[in-house]
Protein backbone atom coordinates (compact mmCIF):
# COMPACT_ATOMS: atom_id res chain seq x y z
CA UNK A 1 0.00 0.00 0.00
CA UNK A 2 0.96 3.20 -0.68
CA UNK A 3 -0.07 6.75 1.15
CA UNK A 4 2.23 10.47 1.54
CA UNK A 5 1.92 10.19 5.52
CA UNK A 6 2.43 7.41 7.48
CA UNK A 7 0.77 7.80 10.96
CA UNK A 8 1.91 5.65 14.59
CA UNK A 9 -0.82 6.61 16.70
CA UNK A 10 -4.38 7.25 17.34
CA UNK A 11 -3.91 9.46 20.44
CA UNK A 12 -4.11 13.56 19.77
CA UNK A 13 -0.98 14.04 17.99
CA UNK A 14 -1.46 11.71 15.51
CA UNK A 15 -5.47 11.85 14.87
CA UNK A 16 -4.77 15.85 14.78
CA UNK A 17 -2.34 15.41 12.34
CA UNK A 18 -4.03 13.08 10.09
CA UNK A 19 -7.55 15.51 9.74
CA UNK A 20 -4.92 18.58 9.49
CA UNK A 21 -3.13 17.07 6.24
CA UNK A 22 -6.58 16.21 4.94
CA UNK A 23 -7.81 19.69 5.59
CA UNK A 24 -4.62 20.51 2.78
CA UNK A 25 -5.73 17.51 0.59
CA UNK A 26 -2.64 15.53 1.92
CA UNK A 27 -3.31 11.86 2.15
CA UNK A 28 -1.96 9.57 5.36
CA UNK A 29 -3.29 6.62 7.07
CA UNK A 30 -3.20 6.02 10.80
CA UNK A 31 -1.99 3.06 12.71
CA UNK A 32 -2.88 2.26 16.03
CA UNK A 33 -2.05 -1.04 18.10
CA UNK A 34 -5.12 -0.80 20.35
CA UNK A 35 -8.66 -0.97 19.45
CA UNK A 36 -10.86 2.08 18.84
CA UNK A 37 -13.22 1.30 21.73
CA UNK A 38 -10.00 1.41 24.10
CA UNK A 39 -8.52 4.69 22.44
CA UNK A 40 -11.86 5.99 22.79
CA UNK A 41 -12.62 5.37 26.70
CA UNK A 42 -8.60 6.09 27.62
CA UNK A 43 -9.42 8.60 30.77
CA UNK A 44 -5.95 11.06 30.48
CA UNK A 45 -6.06 14.72 30.15
CA UNK A 46 -8.78 17.19 30.50
CA UNK A 47 -7.66 20.77 30.62
CA UNK A 48 -7.42 22.25 26.80
CA UNK A 49 -5.42 25.80 26.13
CA UNK A 50 -7.02 28.19 24.23
CA UNK A 51 -4.69 27.33 21.46
CA UNK A 52 -6.04 23.72 21.49
CA UNK A 53 -9.30 25.05 20.96
CA UNK A 54 -9.06 27.20 18.51
CA UNK A 55 -7.13 24.88 15.94
CA UNK A 56 -10.12 21.96 16.82
CA UNK A 57 -12.81 24.60 16.22
CA UNK A 58 -10.79 25.69 12.86
CA UNK A 59 -10.34 22.17 11.84
CA UNK A 60 -14.49 21.41 12.12
CA UNK A 61 -14.22 19.19 14.71
CA UNK A 62 -15.62 21.17 17.43
CA UNK A 63 -19.11 21.14 17.41
CA UNK A 64 -18.97 18.88 20.73
CA UNK A 65 -16.81 20.49 22.48
CA UNK A 66 -18.76 24.38 22.08
CA UNK A 67 -21.63 22.36 23.58
CA UNK A 68 -20.38 20.12 26.63
CA UNK A 69 -16.78 22.08 26.91
CA UNK A 70 -16.76 24.09 29.87
CA UNK A 71 -14.53 27.34 30.09
CA UNK A 72 -12.83 28.54 32.70
CA UNK A 73 -11.40 31.82 33.55
CA UNK A 74 -10.13 30.84 36.57
CA UNK A 75 -7.94 28.31 38.89
CA UNK A 76 -7.60 28.24 43.25
CA UNK A 77 -4.50 27.62 44.64
CA UNK A 78 -4.32 26.39 48.17
CA UNK A 79 -1.81 26.67 50.67
CA UNK A 80 -2.21 25.78 54.41
CA UNK A 81 -6.20 25.80 53.74
CA UNK A 82 -6.07 29.18 52.24
CA UNK A 83 -7.76 29.84 48.67
CA UNK A 84 -6.33 32.21 46.43
CA UNK A 85 -7.77 32.82 42.73
CA UNK A 86 -5.51 33.33 39.62
CA UNK A 87 -7.93 35.06 37.54
CA UNK A 88 -6.53 33.29 34.19
CA UNK A 89 -8.46 35.80 31.56
CA UNK A 90 -8.27 38.88 33.20
CA UNK A 91 -4.24 38.46 33.76
CA UNK A 92 -3.82 37.20 30.15
CA UNK A 93 -6.06 39.84 28.13
CA UNK A 94 -9.22 36.97 27.77
CA UNK A 95 -7.65 34.04 27.39
CA UNK A 96 -9.23 30.74 29.19
CA UNK A 97 -9.22 26.96 29.31
CA UNK A 98 -11.28 24.51 28.42
CA UNK A 99 -12.40 21.16 30.86
CA UNK A 100 -13.15 18.82 27.66
CA UNK A 101 -11.69 15.38 28.44
CA UNK A 102 -9.15 14.26 26.33
CA UNK A 103 -10.78 10.82 25.07
CA UNK A 104 -13.65 13.48 24.15
CA UNK A 105 -11.10 14.88 21.54
CA UNK A 106 -10.05 11.94 20.45
CA UNK A 107 -13.90 10.58 19.81
CA UNK A 108 -14.65 13.64 17.73
CA UNK A 109 -11.27 13.52 15.63
CA UNK A 110 -12.09 9.27 15.19
CA UNK A 111 -15.36 10.72 13.80
CA UNK A 112 -14.20 13.44 11.89
CA UNK A 113 -11.25 10.46 10.33
CA UNK A 114 -13.76 7.99 9.20
CA UNK A 115 -16.45 10.41 8.41
CA UNK A 116 -14.02 12.15 5.71
CA UNK A 117 -12.97 8.96 4.40
CA UNK A 118 -9.42 8.68 6.67
CA UNK A 119 -7.89 5.66 6.76
CA UNK A 120 -7.27 4.48 10.73
CA UNK A 121 -6.28 0.85 11.24
CA UNK A 122 -7.19 -0.54 14.73
CA UNK A 123 -5.48 -3.23 16.62
CA UNK A 124 -2.43 -3.40 14.39
CA UNK A 125 0.58 -5.17 15.76
CA UNK A 126 4.74 -5.14 15.37
CA UNK A 127 4.74 -2.01 14.05
CA UNK A 128 8.34 -1.44 12.33
CA UNK A 129 9.91 1.94 10.13
CA UNK A 130 12.42 0.86 7.35
CA UNK A 131 14.07 3.26 5.47
CA UNK A 132 13.49 6.24 7.49
CA UNK A 133 16.78 7.89 5.63
CA UNK A 134 15.21 7.09 2.51
CA UNK A 135 13.01 8.96 -0.04
CA UNK A 136 10.15 6.24 0.97
CA UNK A 137 10.37 4.86 4.24
CA UNK A 138 8.43 1.73 4.51
CA UNK A 139 5.69 0.80 7.52
CA UNK A 140 5.68 -3.05 8.18
CA UNK A 141 2.65 -4.43 10.67
CA UNK A 142 0.60 -7.34 11.24
CA UNK A 143 -2.92 -6.84 10.75
CA UNK A 144 -5.89 -8.96 10.54
CA UNK A 145 -2.92 -11.84 10.83
CA UNK A 146 -1.46 -11.16 7.78
CA UNK A 147 1.84 -8.62 6.94
CA UNK A 148 1.11 -5.43 5.12
CA UNK A 149 3.59 -3.09 3.97
CA UNK A 150 2.88 1.03 3.97
CA UNK A 151 5.80 2.96 1.84
CA UNK A 152 5.25 6.86 2.43
CA UNK A 153 6.67 9.75 1.92
CA UNK A 154 7.11 10.74 5.37
CA UNK A 155 6.69 8.80 8.78
CA UNK A 156 4.87 10.59 11.96
CA UNK A 157 6.03 8.85 15.41
CA UNK A 158 2.67 9.68 17.39
CA UNK A 159 2.90 6.65 18.96
CA UNK A 160 3.86 8.09 22.80
CA UNK A 161 5.90 7.33 25.48
CA UNK A 162 6.14 3.70 25.45
CA UNK A 163 6.22 3.53 21.09
CA UNK A 164 8.35 2.21 18.54
CA UNK A 165 9.20 5.09 16.30
CA UNK A 166 11.51 6.77 18.78
CA UNK A 167 13.40 3.27 19.19
CA UNK A 168 13.80 3.26 15.61
CA UNK A 169 16.48 6.01 15.48
CA UNK A 170 20.14 4.82 15.09
CA UNK A 171 21.88 5.10 18.50
CA UNK A 172 23.68 8.20 19.06
CA UNK A 173 21.24 10.23 17.02
CA UNK A 174 19.16 11.94 19.72
CA UNK A 175 20.09 13.06 22.67
CA UNK A 176 17.50 12.30 25.76
CA UNK A 177 17.16 14.63 28.39
CA UNK A 178 15.21 13.21 31.55
CA UNK A 179 14.27 13.30 35.15
CA UNK A 180 12.19 11.55 37.26
CA UNK A 181 10.03 12.52 40.21
CA UNK A 182 10.17 10.66 43.62
CA UNK A 183 6.40 10.82 43.51
CA UNK A 184 3.57 9.49 41.38
CA UNK A 185 0.06 11.07 41.24
CA UNK A 186 -3.17 8.72 41.70
CA UNK A 187 -6.06 9.93 40.50
CA UNK A 188 -9.81 8.71 40.43
CA UNK A 189 -13.05 9.95 38.14
CA UNK A 190 -16.03 9.70 40.61
CA UNK A 191 -19.93 10.14 39.45
CA UNK A 192 -20.18 12.86 41.89
CA UNK A 193 -20.87 16.57 40.97
CA UNK A 194 -18.09 18.80 41.28
CA UNK A 195 -17.34 20.72 44.72
CA UNK A 196 -15.63 23.58 43.24
CA UNK A 197 -16.12 25.67 39.91
CA UNK A 198 -12.93 25.86 39.29
CA UNK A 199 -10.05 23.44 39.55
CA UNK A 200 -8.32 23.37 43.22
CA UNK A 201 -4.27 22.74 43.13
CA UNK A 202 -3.61 22.38 46.90
CA UNK A 203 -0.18 22.43 48.81
CA UNK A 204 -1.01 20.62 51.75
CA UNK A 205 1.85 19.04 54.22
CA UNK A 206 0.37 15.46 53.80
CA UNK A 207 1.04 16.61 49.65
CA UNK A 208 -0.39 17.74 46.57
CA UNK A 209 -3.86 16.82 45.89
CA UNK A 210 -5.87 18.72 42.97
CA UNK A 211 -9.68 18.87 42.51
CA UNK A 212 -10.46 18.84 38.92
CA UNK A 213 -13.67 18.04 36.96
CA UNK A 214 -14.74 16.24 33.32
CA UNK A 215 -18.90 17.52 33.51
CA UNK A 216 -21.25 19.14 36.00
CA UNK A 217 -21.86 15.20 37.02
CA UNK A 218 -18.39 13.93 36.63
CA UNK A 219 -15.25 14.70 39.33
CA UNK A 220 -11.54 13.78 38.17
CA UNK A 221 -9.16 14.28 41.39
CA UNK A 222 -5.72 13.93 42.46
CA UNK A 223 -2.82 12.82 45.41
CA UNK A 224 0.55 12.89 45.31
CA UNK A 225 1.32 9.32 46.59
CA UNK A 226 4.36 7.38 46.76
CA UNK A 227 5.42 6.27 43.23
CA UNK A 228 5.74 2.43 44.45
CA UNK A 229 2.32 2.24 46.58
CA UNK A 230 -0.41 -0.21 45.12
CA UNK A 231 -3.76 1.21 44.67
CA UNK A 232 -4.89 -1.76 46.80
CA UNK A 233 -3.46 0.10 49.88
CA UNK A 234 -5.75 2.86 48.60
CA UNK A 235 -9.21 2.00 48.82
CA UNK A 236 -11.96 4.79 47.68
CA UNK A 237 -12.79 5.60 50.89
CA UNK A 238 -9.37 6.30 52.23
CA UNK A 239 -8.65 8.05 48.83
CA UNK A 240 -11.77 10.25 49.82
CA UNK A 241 -10.73 10.73 53.05
CA UNK A 242 -7.45 12.02 52.21
CA UNK A 243 -9.00 14.53 49.30
CA UNK A 244 -10.85 16.24 51.93
CA UNK A 245 -7.98 16.75 54.40
CA UNK A 246 -5.51 18.35 51.71
CA UNK A 247 -8.37 20.10 50.03
CA UNK A 248 -9.90 21.52 53.54
CA UNK A 249 -10.41 25.40 53.62
CA UNK A 250 -10.54 27.83 56.13
CA UNK A 251 -13.66 29.16 54.44
CA UNK A 252 -15.74 25.70 55.11
CA UNK A 253 -14.78 24.19 51.69
CA UNK A 254 -16.61 20.73 52.30
CA UNK A 255 -15.98 18.07 49.16
CA UNK A 256 -18.49 16.28 48.00
CA UNK A 257 -17.73 11.94 47.51
CA UNK A 258 -19.10 9.77 45.68
CA UNK A 259 -18.58 6.12 43.00
CA UNK A 260 -15.61 6.47 42.05
CA UNK A 261 -15.54 4.97 38.47
CA UNK A 262 -11.82 4.79 37.67
CA UNK A 263 -8.78 4.86 39.54
CA UNK A 264 -5.00 5.13 38.10
CA UNK A 265 -1.62 5.70 39.18
CA UNK A 266 0.43 8.44 36.85
CA UNK A 267 4.07 8.90 37.39
CA UNK A 268 6.18 12.04 36.97
CA UNK A 269 8.29 12.24 34.70
CA UNK A 270 10.55 15.26 32.33
CA UNK A 271 11.72 13.88 28.86
CA UNK A 272 12.77 15.85 25.79
CA UNK A 273 14.22 14.10 22.77
CA UNK A 274 16.58 16.10 20.70
CA UNK A 275 16.53 16.37 17.27
CA UNK A 276 12.68 15.16 16.87
CA UNK A 277 13.66 14.11 13.29
CA UNK A 278 15.53 11.67 11.55
CA UNK A 279 15.33 11.74 8.28
CA UNK A 280 12.03 11.17 6.64
CA UNK A 281 10.83 10.55 10.51
CA UNK A 282 9.29 13.17 12.53
CA UNK A 283 8.38 12.23 16.81
CA UNK A 284 5.17 14.53 18.09
CA UNK A 285 3.75 14.53 21.16
CA UNK A 286 4.59 12.12 24.26
CA UNK A 287 6.46 10.27 21.85
CA UNK A 288 9.24 13.36 21.89
CA UNK A 289 8.57 14.99 25.24
CA UNK A 290 6.77 14.10 28.44
CA UNK A 291 5.76 16.48 31.12
CA UNK A 292 4.80 16.04 34.73
CA UNK A 293 1.03 16.93 34.52
CA UNK A 294 1.08 19.40 37.07
CA UNK A 295 0.77 22.39 34.42
CA UNK A 296 -1.69 20.09 32.36
CA UNK A 297 -0.10 20.55 29.00
CA UNK A 298 0.82 17.48 27.75
CA UNK A 299 -2.12 16.90 25.48
CA UNK A 300 -1.61 20.59 24.26
CA UNK A 301 2.17 20.39 23.71
CA UNK A 302 1.68 17.50 21.53
CA UNK A 303 -0.99 19.67 19.40
CA UNK A 304 1.40 22.22 19.18
CA UNK A 305 3.81 19.42 17.65
CA UNK A 306 1.68 18.54 15.21
CA UNK A 307 0.99 21.80 14.06
CA UNK A 308 3.72 22.51 13.10
CA UNK A 309 4.35 19.66 11.16
CA UNK A 310 1.56 19.67 9.40
CA UNK A 311 2.52 23.11 8.01
CA UNK A 312 5.88 21.99 7.59
CA UNK A 313 4.34 18.70 5.28
CA UNK A 314 1.66 21.52 3.47
CA UNK A 315 4.41 23.29 2.40
CA UNK A 316 6.60 20.62 1.30
CA UNK A 317 3.64 19.34 -1.26
CA UNK A 318 2.03 22.69 -2.16
CA UNK A 319 6.01 24.07 -2.54
CA UNK A 320 8.47 21.81 -3.35
CA UNK A 321 9.87 23.33 0.10
CA UNK A 322 11.43 21.23 2.46
CA UNK A 323 12.30 24.31 4.79
CA UNK A 324 9.63 24.07 7.34
CA UNK A 325 10.59 20.33 7.87
CA UNK A 326 14.13 20.94 8.02
CA UNK A 327 13.74 23.22 10.83
CA UNK A 328 10.57 21.24 12.32
CA UNK A 329 12.77 20.59 15.66
CA UNK A 330 14.05 24.04 16.33
CA UNK A 331 10.31 25.33 15.66
CA UNK A 332 9.15 22.94 18.50
CA UNK A 333 11.45 23.07 20.76
CA UNK A 334 10.82 26.90 22.12
CA UNK A 335 7.97 25.64 23.12
CA UNK A 336 8.85 22.56 24.37
CA UNK A 337 11.36 23.65 27.22
CA UNK A 338 9.08 26.77 27.94
CA UNK A 339 6.42 24.24 28.96
CA UNK A 340 8.73 22.08 30.86
CA UNK A 341 10.33 24.52 32.60
CA UNK A 342 6.64 25.55 33.63
CA UNK A 343 5.68 22.25 34.40
CA UNK A 344 8.35 21.74 36.44
CA UNK A 345 7.66 24.85 38.05
CA UNK A 346 4.25 23.76 38.82
CA UNK A 347 5.23 20.39 40.09
CA UNK A 348 7.51 22.01 42.65
CA UNK A 349 5.41 24.32 43.88
CA UNK A 350 2.80 21.81 45.03
CA UNK A 351 4.55 19.15 45.33
CA UNK A 352 6.50 17.87 48.78
CA UNK A 353 10.32 16.53 47.52
CA UNK A 354 12.70 14.91 49.10
CA UNK A 355 14.28 17.62 51.62
CA UNK A 356 16.13 16.50 54.14
CA UNK A 357 16.42 19.67 56.19
CA UNK A 358 13.25 21.70 54.88
CA UNK A 359 14.44 24.39 52.71
CA UNK A 360 13.08 23.05 49.72
CA UNK A 361 9.34 23.24 51.66
CA UNK A 362 10.51 27.27 52.85
CA UNK A 363 11.43 27.87 49.03
CA UNK A 364 8.15 26.54 47.62
CA UNK A 365 6.06 28.47 50.43
CA UNK A 366 8.03 31.65 49.72
CA UNK A 367 6.92 31.19 45.71
CA UNK A 368 3.48 30.36 46.40
CA UNK A 369 3.49 33.42 48.67
CA UNK A 370 4.74 35.71 46.07
CA UNK A 371 2.31 34.16 43.92
CA UNK A 372 -0.23 35.15 45.85
CA UNK A 373 0.97 38.38 46.48
CA UNK A 374 2.42 39.53 43.12
CA UNK A 375 0.11 40.53 40.10
CA UNK A 376 3.52 40.26 37.68
CA UNK A 377 3.48 36.74 39.43
CA UNK A 378 0.19 35.96 38.79
CA UNK A 379 0.40 36.92 35.26
CA UNK A 380 3.35 34.88 34.49
CA UNK A 381 1.60 31.49 36.05
CA UNK A 382 -1.58 32.56 34.19
CA UNK A 383 0.55 32.98 30.45
CA UNK A 384 2.04 29.79 30.69
CA UNK A 385 -1.07 27.79 32.66
CA UNK A 386 -3.92 29.21 29.45
CA UNK A 387 -0.77 28.65 26.83
CA UNK A 388 1.38 30.90 24.97
CA UNK A 389 -0.16 31.74 21.39
CA UNK A 390 1.08 29.52 18.92
CA UNK A 391 4.08 30.97 17.28
CA UNK A 392 5.04 33.31 20.15
CA UNK A 393 7.14 30.57 22.46
P1 LIG B 1 -0.70 9.20 23.27
O1 LIG B 1 0.05 8.35 24.23
O2 LIG B 1 -1.97 9.82 23.71
O3 LIG B 1 -1.04 8.36 21.93
C1 LIG B 1 -0.12 7.48 21.37
C2 LIG B 1 -0.91 6.37 20.67
O4 LIG B 1 0.02 5.49 20.00
C3 LIG B 1 -1.70 5.52 21.66
O5 LIG B 1 -3.04 5.42 21.22
C4 LIG B 1 -0.98 4.17 21.63
O6 LIG B 1 -1.86 3.08 21.84
C5 LIG B 1 -0.38 4.16 20.22
N1 LIG B 1 0.80 3.32 20.09
C6 LIG B 1 1.83 3.20 20.97
N2 LIG B 1 2.76 2.35 20.50
C7 LIG B 1 2.32 1.92 19.28
C8 LIG B 1 2.84 1.03 18.29
N3 LIG B 1 4.02 0.41 18.48
N4 LIG B 1 2.10 0.81 17.18
C9 LIG B 1 0.91 1.45 16.99
N5 LIG B 1 0.36 2.32 17.89
C10 LIG B 1 1.07 2.55 19.01
N6 LIG B 1 -1.80 15.39 30.34
C11 LIG B 1 -2.48 16.40 30.89
O7 LIG B 1 -2.34 17.51 30.41
N7 LIG B 1 -3.33 16.18 31.94
C12 LIG B 1 -3.50 14.91 32.49
O8 LIG B 1 -4.25 14.71 33.42
C13 LIG B 1 -2.79 13.86 31.96
N8 LIG B 1 -2.95 12.64 32.47
C14 LIG B 1 -2.21 11.66 31.94
C15 LIG B 1 -2.32 10.38 32.48
C16 LIG B 1 -1.57 9.35 31.95
C17 LIG B 1 -1.66 7.97 32.55
C18 LIG B 1 -0.68 9.59 30.85
C19 LIG B 1 0.18 8.50 30.30
C20 LIG B 1 -0.57 10.86 30.32
C21 LIG B 1 -1.34 11.89 30.86
N9 LIG B 1 -1.25 13.14 30.36
C22 LIG B 1 -1.95 14.15 30.88
C23 LIG B 1 -0.43 13.44 29.23
C24 LIG B 1 -1.23 13.02 28.00
O9 LIG B 1 -2.29 13.83 27.87
C25 LIG B 1 -0.30 13.03 26.82
O10 LIG B 1 0.48 14.20 26.79
C26 LIG B 1 -1.05 12.90 25.51
O11 LIG B 1 -1.77 11.72 25.56
C27 LIG B 1 -0.01 12.89 24.38
O12 LIG B 1 -0.67 12.58 23.20
P2 LIG B 1 0.09 11.69 22.09
O13 LIG B 1 1.44 12.23 21.86
O14 LIG B 1 -0.89 11.60 20.96
O15 LIG B 1 0.34 10.28 22.78
C1 LIG C 1 -7.33 16.85 34.64
O1 LIG C 1 -8.41 17.44 34.63
O2 LIG C 1 -7.22 15.65 34.37
C2 LIG C 1 -6.12 17.63 34.99
C3 LIG C 1 -6.24 18.95 35.25
C4 LIG C 1 -5.11 19.69 35.57
C5 LIG C 1 -3.89 19.08 35.62
C6 LIG C 1 -3.77 17.73 35.33
C7 LIG C 1 -4.91 17.01 35.04
O3 LIG C 1 -2.80 19.79 35.94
Amino acid sequence: METQVGIIGAGPAGLVLSHLLHLSGIESIVLEDRSREYVEKRVRAGVLEQNTVELLHQMGVGERLAREGLIHRGILLSRQGRRHRVALSDLTGGRSITIYGQQEVVKDLVAARLQTGGTIHFDVSQVELFGLDSGMPVLRYRKDGATQHLRCDFVAGCDGSHGIARPSIPEGVVRVFEREYPFAWLGILAAVAPSTEELIYARHERGFALHSLRSPEVSRLYIQVDPNCDLSEWPDDRVWEELSIRLASVDGFVLKDGPVLEKGLAVHRSVVVQPMQYGRLFLAGDAAHIVPPTGAKGLNLAVADVRALAQGIVRFYEKGDSSLLDCYTERCLGRVWRVQQFSSYMTRLFHNMPDPDGFEEHLAHAELAWVCQSEAASRSLAENYVGLPFDSA
